[in-house]
């Protein structure tokens, strides 16, 4: 009998230099840390993956949701706030030894309007007096209802264990999205084909049966920084192929489009999706497809 797994999104959000670089790395130490050069260029980039034996976290940064120096265009506003509501926690980062200014307050009317659990982390408790801690403490939780503070030293690690260990409690039951010992420079590919995996057995549920795996053959930004996401829809059977494709096309465009709306949240670009579907018999002992699903043995 095995224990099951639990996964799931988190979001850190901060201001600049409360530490969010500096925690990630302590976070991740000697696991297993995705990036990419390919996600910096995306808007929400995924910053490190967090695996044990029997739980995985992805923190993801939402840049959208900082004050901005310029006037963002609506839909990266509105792209970090679909994200916050996306992701399973979010982790809003401060410096213990910074007074609450206009970028804090900023933050906070954000966080108001989701109904995802927030953790403040209030870092660099080695630069301040215990006592000054608890007024900063105080100060924002009479802003908003946290649902965990945390003190943590991202420098020096103090406390994290801690935030680790509360942040896991958090977590739902779920797949380990990244293998664990699989260092890709394409994060976003492997969540890309979950999600059309999940649309496409979504909308049509008992008809085609968990045996459906996708591949990504290509996923590029361009030029004006829309990202091109082709894909590949592998069955078993030529029924299953013909449930997937529908009518004149039309189940295949709905899977498309549903997928579409979450890449865009989750990398906050234009999203331009196209699949194909392919039969092919025994797809399972496919070693290429079952790493591209992240199946592992
Ligand atoms: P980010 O902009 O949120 O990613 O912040 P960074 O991780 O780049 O950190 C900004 C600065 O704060 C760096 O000089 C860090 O060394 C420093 N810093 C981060 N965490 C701590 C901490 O816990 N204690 C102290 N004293 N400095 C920290
Ligand atoms: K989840
Ligand atoms: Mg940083």
């Amino acid at each position: 009998m095995s224990e099951s797994y639990h996964s799931g999104f988190a979001a850190l959000i901060g201001r600049p230099n409360a530490g969010k670089s500096t925690l990630m790395n302590q976070v991740l130490g000697q696991k297993i840390a995705i990036m990419s050069d390919k996600a910096q260029t995306t808007r929400n980039k995924i910053q490190g993956v967090y695996t044990t034996e029997d739980s995985q976290i992805v923190f993801i940064d939402t840049p959208g949701i900082h004050k901005p120096k310029h006037k963002l265009g609506d839909f990266m506003v509105r792209a970090a706030l679909q994200t916050l509501n996306d992701v399973d926690i979010i982790l809003y980062l401060i410096d213990a030894s910074e007074s609450y200014g206009p970028g804090e307050e900023y933050i906070i009317e954000k966080l108001k309007r989701t109904d995802t659990p927030v953790f403040l982390i209030v870092n660099k408790i080695d630069k301040v007096h215990p006592d000054e801690l608890l007024k900063v403490i105080a100060s924002y939780s009479e802003r908003y209802d946290f649902a965990e503070v945390v003190p943590v030293s991202a420098l020096n690690g103090n406390n994290v264990t801690t935030l680790l260990e509360e942040l896991t409690k958090y977590l739902e039951e779920g797949p380990q999205f990244y293998p664990e010992d699989q260092v890709t420079d394409h994060p976003e590919r492997f969540i890309v084909s979950e999600l059309i995996r999940e649309k496409a057995l979504q909308l049509t549920r008992e008809e085609v049966p968990h045996s459906l795996a996708v591949v990504i053959d290509e996923m590029k930004e361009r030029e004006n920084g829309a990202v091109y996401v082709a894909a590949t829809i592998v069955v078993e059977r030529p029924t299953q192929k013909g449930i997937i494709i529908g009518k004149q096309g039309s189940m295949l465009k709905e899977i498309g489009q549903r997928a579409r709306a979450d890449i865009e949240s989750m990398l906050g670009s234009k999203v331009f999706v196209e699949l194909w579907v392919k039969v092919e018999k025994d797809w399972r002992n496919s070693a290429y497809l079952l790493r591209e699903n992240g199946y592992r043995e």
